[in-house]
């Protein structure tokens, strides 16, 4: 073994819903970035540390490439892409069912940061092998990629061989974390998280994108106390995300407060509000209120 320490940045892009976040989780062994079937779930660029003995590899989670108007998806957009800048590499992320033209899209926010880049294609559990095969072959021919490989990200196949090829890519260069750091998002931030991803699996049609969370008390006593606030865009929304005599909201709750307890190791008091904050997604100033800055 050499003595050389490997460390750097890298970000995983690709369009929503192709499993940049399960990847991460995957390789970090933890619940970090919350993930779900439906897209757009990640919305700011999560920071990700995943450390070896011979290297300290810093992975960014991003909100998937896709174009349109509203202030929360231009928000998205922009974490997404300047992101690509802050790397040393870019994993540019695909599945089987996505188009060489939606992976052109991407690629060009790739090649306008001039950036290296990776090929992933994840979710082969899904087709077979040769299937697989084909598919990498065929987008392999869109870039000047430094290698390619699939992977299954629930399935953990191909991920460690895939993180020796990206230590391989990184420079030399410093531990930038502390080696017992997997993150620098405060709790307060994953506690958050673990409440929207369950109103995100919970609620259906556009209650999801109509949805932000702010934690309004973090108390770390003996149980900790959270009193999160769901914000909605309008009333009938909040009619929705209470449900009848209060089920629904109790039933997010629930499942919230068991994520919460497994993330912070302790027992917790759990108390959520529904607010409407009319057309949040909308406004730069109520996006900034609520922390998507
Ligand atoms: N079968 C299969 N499903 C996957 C895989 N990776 C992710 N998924 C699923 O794809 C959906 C989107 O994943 P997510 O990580 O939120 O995608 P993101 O929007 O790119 O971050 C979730 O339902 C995941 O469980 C995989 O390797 N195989
Ligand atoms: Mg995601």
């Amino acid at each position: 073994m050499s003595d050389r320490f490997a460390s750097g940045y890298v970000t995983i892009v690709g369009r929503p819903n192709v499993g940049k976040s399960t990847f991460l989780n995957q390789v970090l062994d933890t619940k970090l970035s919350i993930t779900t079937s439906k897209p757009q779930t990640t919305r700011d660029r999560i920071l990700g540390i995943f450390n070896a003995p011979e290297a300290q590899v810093i992975f960014l989670d991003t909100p998937g490439i896709h174009s349109s108007d509203k202030a929360l998806n231009r928000y998205m957009l922009d974490k997404a892409v300047s992101t690509i800048h802050d790397a040393d590499l870019a994993l540019v992320m695909t599945d089987p069912f996505e188009t060489s033209d939606q992976l052109g899209e991407v690629l060009d926010y790739v090649k306008q940061a001039g950036r290296a880049a990776l090929l992933v294609l994840n979710k082969v559990d899904l087709v077979g092998p040769e299937a697989a095969k084909r598919k990498l072959e065929d987008l392999e021919k869109l870039h000047d990629f430094v290698h390619s490989c699939a992977v299954s990200s629930t399935k953990g196949d191909g991920i460690e061989a895939l993180l020796d090829e990206i230590k391989a890519r990184l420079p030399e260069g410093p531990r930038y974390f502390p080696e017992d750091m997997i993150t620098d998002a405060p709790l307060r931030f994953l506690c958050k998280e673990l409440i929207r991803e369950k109103v995100f699996t919970l609620t259906h049609k556009e209650i999801p994108y109509a949805v932000a969370v702010e934690i309004e008390e973090f108390r770390e006593t003996e149980p900790a106390y959270i009193g999160a606030v769901i914000h909605v865009e309008r009333a009938s929304q909040k009619i929705i995300v209470i449900g009848s005599r209060g089920s629904k909201l109790k039933e997010i709750g629930t499942a919230s407060r068991h994520e919460i307890e497994r993330l912070l190791g302790c027992k917790v008091y759990l108390e959520l509000f529904v607010r409407v904050t009319k057309d949040w997604s909308k406004s730069p100033k109520s996006l900034k209120d609520l922390g998507y800055r």
